[in-house]
Protein backbone atom coordinates (compact mmCIF):
# COMPACT_ATOMS: atom_id res chain seq x y z
CA UNK A 1 0.00 0.00 0.00
CA UNK A 2 1.56 3.47 -1.10
CA UNK A 3 1.34 6.31 1.83
CA UNK A 4 -1.20 8.02 -0.63
CA UNK A 5 -3.76 5.34 -0.14
CA UNK A 6 -4.22 5.79 3.65
CA UNK A 7 -4.63 9.88 3.43
CA UNK A 8 -7.98 10.77 2.73
CA UNK A 9 -8.03 13.88 4.44
CA UNK A 10 -5.11 15.26 6.81
CA UNK A 11 -6.07 14.01 9.90
CA UNK A 12 -4.52 10.66 8.68
CA UNK A 13 -1.50 12.62 8.61
CA UNK A 14 -0.94 13.21 11.75
CA UNK A 15 0.29 9.09 12.41
CA UNK A 16 2.59 8.77 9.30
CA UNK A 17 6.35 8.68 10.64
CA UNK A 18 8.62 11.22 9.15
CA UNK A 19 10.27 8.52 6.63
CA UNK A 20 6.43 7.62 5.20
CA UNK A 21 6.84 11.29 4.88
CA UNK A 22 9.71 11.62 2.34
CA UNK A 23 8.21 9.12 0.58
CA UNK A 24 4.58 10.76 0.84
CA UNK A 25 6.29 13.92 -1.11
CA UNK A 26 7.79 11.76 -3.98
CA UNK A 27 4.24 9.84 -4.62
CA UNK A 28 2.59 13.45 -4.33
CA UNK A 29 5.04 14.56 -7.07
CA UNK A 30 4.61 11.64 -9.07
CA UNK A 31 0.16 12.22 -8.95
CA UNK A 32 0.89 15.66 -10.25
CA UNK A 33 3.13 14.65 -13.33
CA UNK A 34 0.81 12.73 -14.14
CA UNK A 35 -1.65 14.42 -14.13
CA UNK A 36 0.00 17.48 -16.10
CA UNK A 37 1.18 15.50 -18.59
CA UNK A 38 -1.71 14.33 -19.48
CA UNK A 39 -4.32 17.34 -19.02
CA UNK A 40 -1.91 20.24 -18.33
CA UNK A 41 -1.77 22.59 -15.56
CA UNK A 42 1.13 23.88 -13.10
CA UNK A 43 4.35 22.40 -12.56
CA UNK A 44 6.96 23.77 -10.71
CA UNK A 45 4.84 25.97 -8.26
CA UNK A 46 3.68 22.72 -7.13
CA UNK A 47 6.63 20.83 -7.01
CA UNK A 48 8.19 23.26 -5.28
CA UNK A 49 5.49 23.16 -2.19
CA UNK A 50 5.16 19.99 -1.62
CA UNK A 51 7.29 19.10 1.42
CA UNK A 52 5.98 22.82 2.76
CA UNK A 53 2.07 21.65 2.12
CA UNK A 54 2.84 18.34 3.57
CA UNK A 55 4.64 19.57 7.15
CA UNK A 56 1.79 22.39 6.96
CA UNK A 57 -0.62 19.66 7.12
CA UNK A 58 0.81 17.60 9.80
CA UNK A 59 1.75 20.05 12.06
CA UNK A 60 -1.69 22.42 11.45
CA UNK A 61 -5.07 20.98 12.21
CA UNK A 62 -7.22 21.95 8.81
CA UNK A 63 -10.15 23.92 8.70
CA UNK A 64 -9.97 25.03 12.24
CA UNK A 65 -6.29 26.24 11.43
CA UNK A 66 -7.18 27.87 7.90
CA UNK A 67 -4.53 27.78 5.25
CA UNK A 68 -4.85 30.82 3.05
CA UNK A 69 -3.19 30.01 -0.36
CA UNK A 70 -1.84 33.10 -2.60
CA UNK A 71 -2.80 32.56 -6.58
CA UNK A 72 -3.68 28.99 -5.43
CA UNK A 73 -2.16 27.50 -8.50
CA UNK A 74 0.41 25.71 -5.90
CA UNK A 75 -2.61 23.91 -4.14
CA UNK A 76 -1.96 20.94 -5.99
CA UNK A 77 -0.25 18.85 -3.09
CA UNK A 78 -2.71 20.84 -0.80
CA UNK A 79 -5.79 19.30 -2.72
CA UNK A 80 -4.11 16.04 -2.61
CA UNK A 81 -4.32 15.60 0.94
CA UNK A 82 -7.57 17.36 1.15
CA UNK A 83 -9.83 15.36 -0.24
CA UNK A 84 -9.47 15.50 -3.70
CA UNK A 85 -6.70 12.80 -4.77
CA UNK A 86 -8.86 11.07 -7.22
CA UNK A 87 -8.79 13.95 -9.41
CA UNK A 88 -5.15 13.21 -10.56
CA UNK A 89 -5.94 9.93 -11.39
CA UNK A 90 -6.93 8.49 -15.31
CA UNK A 91 -10.71 9.19 -15.87
CA UNK A 92 -11.08 12.06 -13.13
CA UNK A 93 -8.44 14.87 -13.97
CA UNK A 94 -11.38 17.08 -14.62
CA UNK A 95 -13.62 16.44 -11.66
CA UNK A 96 -12.00 18.98 -9.73
CA UNK A 97 -10.76 22.77 -10.62
CA UNK A 98 -7.29 23.39 -10.59
CA UNK A 99 -6.98 26.23 -7.97
CA UNK A 100 -8.78 26.04 -4.48
CA UNK A 101 -12.38 26.11 -4.06
CA UNK A 102 -14.96 26.58 -1.40
CA UNK A 103 -17.50 24.70 -3.27
CA UNK A 104 -14.85 21.54 -3.58
CA UNK A 105 -13.49 21.51 -0.08
CA UNK A 106 -14.00 22.39 4.03
CA UNK A 107 -9.84 23.42 3.92
CA UNK A 108 -10.43 25.98 1.05
CA UNK A 109 -11.55 28.81 1.85
CA UNK A 110 -11.59 31.19 -1.20
CA UNK A 111 -11.55 30.33 -5.04
CA UNK A 112 -8.67 33.02 -6.20
CA UNK A 113 -6.09 33.07 -9.44
CA UNK A 114 -5.18 36.90 -8.89
CA UNK A 115 -1.89 36.98 -6.99
CA UNK A 116 -1.18 39.18 -4.08
CA UNK A 117 -4.17 38.59 -2.10
CA UNK A 118 -3.90 36.33 0.40
CA UNK A 119 -2.49 38.18 3.03
CA UNK A 120 -5.30 40.58 2.89
CA UNK A 121 -7.47 37.51 3.06
CA UNK A 122 -6.03 36.20 6.21
CA UNK A 123 -6.15 39.36 8.31
CA UNK A 124 -9.95 39.07 7.13
CA UNK A 125 -10.19 35.68 8.95
CA UNK A 126 -8.02 36.70 11.90
CA UNK A 127 -9.77 39.96 12.99
CA UNK A 128 -13.03 38.50 12.99
CA UNK A 129 -11.59 35.22 15.37
CA UNK A 130 -10.09 37.50 17.66
CA UNK A 131 -13.25 39.81 18.10
CA UNK A 132 -15.37 36.41 18.15
CA UNK A 133 -12.89 34.80 20.70
CA UNK A 134 -12.19 32.11 18.01
CA UNK A 135 -9.89 29.66 17.96
CA UNK A 136 -6.94 28.83 15.07
CA UNK A 137 -4.10 29.86 13.35
CA UNK A 138 -4.32 31.70 10.38
CA UNK A 139 -1.66 31.08 7.65
CA UNK A 140 -1.25 32.68 4.45
CA UNK A 141 1.21 31.39 1.92
CA UNK A 142 2.33 33.54 -0.54
CA UNK A 143 5.20 33.35 -2.98
CA UNK A 144 7.97 36.09 -3.98
CA UNK A 145 6.68 37.08 -7.53
CA UNK A 146 3.23 37.86 -5.25
CA UNK A 147 4.63 39.18 -2.33
CA UNK A 148 5.42 42.86 -4.67
CA UNK A 149 1.76 43.87 -5.57
CA UNK A 150 0.44 46.61 -4.10
CA UNK A 151 -2.69 44.07 -2.59
CA UNK A 152 0.20 42.62 -0.63
CA UNK A 153 1.78 45.86 0.38
CA UNK A 154 -1.21 46.97 1.89
CA UNK A 155 -1.87 43.58 3.66
CA UNK A 156 1.64 43.83 5.49
CA UNK A 157 1.26 47.33 6.40
CA UNK A 158 -1.87 46.40 7.85
CA UNK A 159 -0.81 43.39 9.32
CA UNK A 160 2.33 45.32 11.38
CA UNK A 161 -0.56 46.77 13.48
CA UNK A 162 -2.04 43.61 14.07
CA UNK A 163 -1.92 42.12 17.97
CA UNK A 164 -3.40 38.38 17.33
CA UNK A 165 -2.14 35.20 15.58
CA UNK A 166 -1.29 35.83 11.53
CA UNK A 167 1.33 33.38 10.48
CA UNK A 168 2.72 35.17 6.89
CA UNK A 169 4.39 31.91 4.90
CA UNK A 170 6.59 33.62 2.35
CA UNK A 171 7.92 31.09 0.04
CA UNK A 172 10.62 32.12 -1.61
CA UNK A 173 11.52 30.20 -5.23
CA UNK A 174 13.22 33.21 -6.56
CA UNK A 175 10.89 33.42 -9.48
CA UNK A 176 7.44 34.59 -10.26
CA UNK A 177 6.07 33.03 -13.66
CA UNK A 178 9.38 34.77 -15.16
CA UNK A 179 12.35 36.45 -12.88
CA UNK A 180 11.77 39.30 -10.62
CA UNK A 181 12.58 42.38 -11.02
CA UNK A 182 12.31 45.73 -8.98
CA UNK A 183 14.05 46.84 -5.83
CA UNK A 184 12.56 44.72 -3.26
CA UNK A 185 14.15 41.47 -4.81
CA UNK A 186 17.85 42.68 -3.62
CA UNK A 187 16.93 42.89 -0.32
CA UNK A 188 15.47 39.39 -0.82
CA UNK A 189 18.18 38.14 -2.38
CA UNK A 190 20.76 39.81 0.92
CA UNK A 191 18.35 37.83 3.30
CA UNK A 192 19.13 34.83 1.66
CA UNK A 193 22.59 35.07 1.54
CA UNK A 194 22.80 35.68 5.18
CA UNK A 195 20.39 33.42 6.40
CA UNK A 196 17.74 35.46 7.06
CA UNK A 197 20.30 38.39 9.50
CA UNK A 198 20.70 40.58 6.92
CA UNK A 199 20.28 44.18 9.38
CA UNK A 200 18.21 45.50 6.50
CA UNK A 201 14.86 43.31 6.06
CA UNK A 202 11.86 44.62 4.48
CA UNK A 203 9.25 42.52 6.23
CA UNK A 204 10.85 43.86 9.57
CA UNK A 205 10.07 47.52 8.57
CA UNK A 206 6.33 47.02 8.83
CA UNK A 207 7.32 45.76 12.33
CA UNK A 208 6.68 41.97 11.43
CA UNK A 209 8.37 39.06 13.67
CA UNK A 210 10.39 37.04 11.30
CA UNK A 211 12.52 33.66 10.70
CA UNK A 212 14.13 32.68 7.77
CA UNK A 213 14.71 28.71 7.19
CA UNK A 214 16.74 28.07 4.18
CA UNK A 215 16.20 23.97 3.18
CA UNK A 216 12.42 24.53 2.41
CA UNK A 217 12.18 21.30 0.91
CA UNK A 218 13.34 19.40 3.72
CA UNK A 219 10.37 18.50 5.93
CA UNK A 220 12.00 17.80 9.04
CA UNK A 221 13.10 21.30 9.71
CA UNK A 222 9.34 22.86 7.95
CA UNK A 223 8.08 20.64 10.93
CA UNK A 224 10.17 21.92 13.35
CA UNK A 225 9.46 25.88 12.25
CA UNK A 226 6.18 25.37 12.23
CA UNK A 227 5.79 23.56 15.52
CA UNK A 228 7.80 26.32 17.27
CA UNK A 229 5.17 29.08 15.71
CA UNK A 230 1.97 27.37 16.34
CA UNK A 231 -0.32 29.51 18.23
CA UNK A 232 2.33 32.09 18.05
CA UNK A 233 -0.28 35.41 19.93
CA UNK A 234 1.28 38.21 17.16
CA UNK A 235 2.03 38.31 13.23
CA UNK A 236 5.42 36.43 12.05
CA UNK A 237 7.16 36.08 8.75
CA UNK A 238 8.59 32.52 7.95
CA UNK A 239 10.75 33.47 5.11
CA UNK A 240 11.22 29.73 3.10
CA UNK A 241 13.39 29.24 0.24
CA UNK A 242 12.12 26.31 -1.53
CA UNK A 243 13.39 25.20 -5.16
CA UNK A 244 10.60 25.66 -8.58
CA UNK A 245 10.50 22.69 -10.22
CA UNK A 246 12.04 20.43 -7.75
CA UNK A 247 12.22 16.53 -8.07
CA UNK A 248 12.03 17.06 -12.35
CA UNK A 249 14.66 17.85 -14.01
CA UNK A 250 13.11 19.57 -17.00
CA UNK A 251 11.29 22.06 -15.05
CA UNK A 252 14.61 22.45 -13.01
CA UNK A 253 16.72 22.94 -15.82
CA UNK A 254 13.78 25.37 -17.20
CA UNK A 255 12.26 27.24 -14.37
CA UNK A 256 10.88 30.04 -16.73
CA UNK A 257 9.14 27.27 -19.36
CA UNK A 258 7.29 25.33 -16.42
CA UNK A 259 5.01 26.93 -14.71
CA UNK A 260 2.65 25.30 -17.04
CA UNK A 261 2.14 22.18 -19.08
CA UNK A 262 0.33 21.83 -21.95
CA UNK A 263 -2.13 18.89 -22.86
CA UNK A 264 -0.55 16.40 -24.78
C1 LIG B 1 -3.24 40.36 -10.23
C2 LIG B 1 -2.44 39.37 -11.04
N1 LIG B 1 -1.36 39.77 -11.73
C3 LIG B 1 -0.65 38.86 -12.44
C4 LIG B 1 -1.00 37.55 -12.44
C5 LIG B 1 -0.19 36.54 -13.25
N2 LIG B 1 0.55 35.69 -12.32
C6 LIG B 1 0.13 34.44 -12.01
S1 LIG B 1 1.10 33.73 -10.87
C7 LIG B 1 2.14 35.07 -10.80
C8 LIG B 1 3.32 35.11 -9.87
C9 LIG B 1 3.74 33.79 -9.42
O1 LIG B 1 4.89 33.92 -8.65
P1 LIG B 1 4.91 33.51 -7.12
O2 LIG B 1 3.90 34.26 -6.36
O3 LIG B 1 6.32 33.64 -6.67
O4 LIG B 1 4.44 32.00 -7.12
P2 LIG B 1 5.13 30.71 -7.73
O5 LIG B 1 4.38 30.43 -8.99
O6 LIG B 1 6.58 31.02 -7.98
O7 LIG B 1 4.95 29.67 -6.70
C10 LIG B 1 1.71 36.06 -11.65
C11 LIG B 1 2.39 37.38 -11.81
C12 LIG B 1 -2.13 37.15 -11.67
N3 LIG B 1 -2.50 35.87 -11.56
N4 LIG B 1 -2.82 38.07 -10.98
Amino acid sequence: MSVLEKIDSPADLKNISNEELEELASEIRAAVLHKVSNVGGHVGPNLGVTELTIALHKVFNSPVDKFIWDVSHQTYPHKILTGSKNGFTDGHFHDITPYTSQRESEHDFFTVGHTSTSIANALGYAKPRDLTKDKGNIIAVIGDGSISGGLAMEALNNAGDFQGNLIILFNDNQMSIAENHGGLYRNLAELRETNGQAENNFFKTFGLDYKYLENGNDIESLVNLFEEVKDIDHPIVLHIHTEKGRGYQPALENKGSFPLAYAL
